[in-house]
């Protein structure tokens, strides 16, 4: 092919060939290198835009262990905010889920997803770790073959990497999914009438914990991102436009979705962000095609109300990681290599349907579903109200919400 060339200096062949620069690229780049396997990371938006999104704020242990395992856990564990409970509302009412006293001492890690991704890349830098961003029109080829390779356009060149193998990474509107034949994929979708406008201010969390509350209007999240930064969120329409909500709409608003109690501590404050993200659940079962692997949002979307996105996308990343380690460690052996690789898909999907479960059931406890009608906001109330008075309830909550063991 001609104009084809080498990027900046980066090879034209890599083990691993990964799309995609975000959470799940990154942490399955450095866990391969960390065991001698040569990577290089394709990632479509510059570093500066990546570093600029606001997403997930809630790790769970496992995820927190294995950033620590990646050599990535150090800021996170200074400054990241150790939570060992969180709080449900229920119009006026409140309850604390006692996530520890729960499930036998497990806690969740409050720390931004902007702030995993920068340790991240600092990690991969550390490690001289080759991640070219600004990767125009990524293409895939040859993944039923033994010998797949991509293409890209950056500095308008077109270039060709080769590989043994490639994981997608590249989250729900990525590439690598489209590359998979339509009459080969099995994918599950459920979409709600709704989404989550978030906002950012700088200024003192409403509480110590998370509190996730239902009201005749709606959903709302008071969360954190350090005892001096609030995230917060409310329910709305998912195509709502972010240009209608001033900043004081956004105060007002929030106010009225939460317990009298809660909205007189608010402190407001000029906003640094705000988005609207809408909510879907989704799953590509088809994990797997040939040489193609995916993981994270590539291969599935989870409502942000249980906050298993980002911890999915970190459990997937354990099983490939393992899946691509065992496969070089047993190909020196010289063999056995399919049932490494077999493996992959079966273990990633047992973990993310539970998930996909969960965050479902969270999602319908807790959102306005006007076609429910009065019947479902009764059912609402009955769920809460069982909550309030089984511990083995409060105890299925914590056990998910802290994450189920991989
Ligand atoms: P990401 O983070 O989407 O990263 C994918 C990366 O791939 C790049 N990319 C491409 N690169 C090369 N070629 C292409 N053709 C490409 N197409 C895309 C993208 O630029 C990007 O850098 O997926 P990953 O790494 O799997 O990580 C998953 C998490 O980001 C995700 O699960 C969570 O952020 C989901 N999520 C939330 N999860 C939570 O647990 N709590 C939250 O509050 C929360 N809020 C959110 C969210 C996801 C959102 N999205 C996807 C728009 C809010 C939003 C707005
Ligand atoms: C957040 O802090 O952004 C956050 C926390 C918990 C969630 C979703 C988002 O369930």
């Amino acid at each position: 092919m001609g104009g084809i060339s080498a990027p900046g200096g980066a090879r034209t062949r890599t083990q691993v060939l990964i799309i995609g620069g975000g959470p799940s690229g990154l942490l399955l780049s450095q866990l391969l290198d960390l065991a001698g396997i040569d990577t290089v990371v394709l990632e479509r938006r510059s570093r500066a835009h990546v570093l600029s999104r606001i997403r997930a704020g809630v790790l769970e242990q496992g995820t927190a262990d294995l950033l620590r395992r990646a050599g990535a856990g150090g800021r996170m564990d200074k400054e990241g905010l150790v939570h060992d409970g969180v709080e449900i509302a229920f119009g006026e009412e409140r309850l604390r889920i006692d996530l520890a006293g729960l499930t036998g001492g497990s806690t969740v890690m409050v720390y931004g997803q902007t702030e995993v991704t920068a340790d991240l890349y600092a990690a991969r830098d550390a490690r001289a770790g080759v991640v070219i961003d600004q990767a125009e029109d990524v293409a895939l080829f040859g993944l039923e073959g033994e010998a797949p390779h991509a293409t890209f356009r950056r500095d308008g060149l077109t270039h060709r990497i080769d590989c043994d193998f490639i994981a997608g990474c590249d989250g729900f509107h990525g590439v690598s999914r489209r590359s998979i034949p339509a009459d080969r994929l099995a994918g599950f979708e459920l979409v709600y009438p709704f989404g989550w406008l978030g906002m950012l201010a700088d200024v003192p969390p409403v509480s110590d914990e998370l509190i996730y509350a239902s009201g005749p209007r709606g959903f709302a999240l008071c969360s954190m991102r350090s005892p001096t930064r609030s995230r917060y969120y409310i329910q709305c329409a998912s195509d709502e436009e972010v240009s209608n909500w001033s900043d004081d709409r956004f105060w007002e608003a929030l106010a009225d979705h939460l317990p009298a109690d809660v909205a007189a501590g608010l402190e407001t404050g000029p906003a640094i962000e705000k988005s609207v993200a809408p909510l879907r659940s989704y799953v590509c079962e088809t994990m797997r095609h040939g040489r193609l692997f995916l993981a994270g949002d590539a291969a599935h979307i989870v409502p942000p109300t249980g906050a298993k996105g980002l911890n999915l996308a970190a459990s997937d990343i354990h099983y490939l990681s393992q899946a691509l380690i065992d496969w070089y460690g047993r190909e020196g052996r010289g063999g056995g290599e399919e049932a490494a690789l077999v493996a992959y898909p079966q273990r990633a999907l047992a973990r993310v349907w539970k998930a996909e479960r969960f965050s479902w059931w969270m999602t319908t406890l807790l959102h306005d579903l006007p076609e429910r009608g009065a019947f479902g906001r009764r059912l609402q109330q009955a769920e809460f109200d069982y909550l309030k008075a089984s511990r083995a309830a409060r105890a299925a909550l914590a056990e998910n919400y802290v994450g189920l063991a991989y």
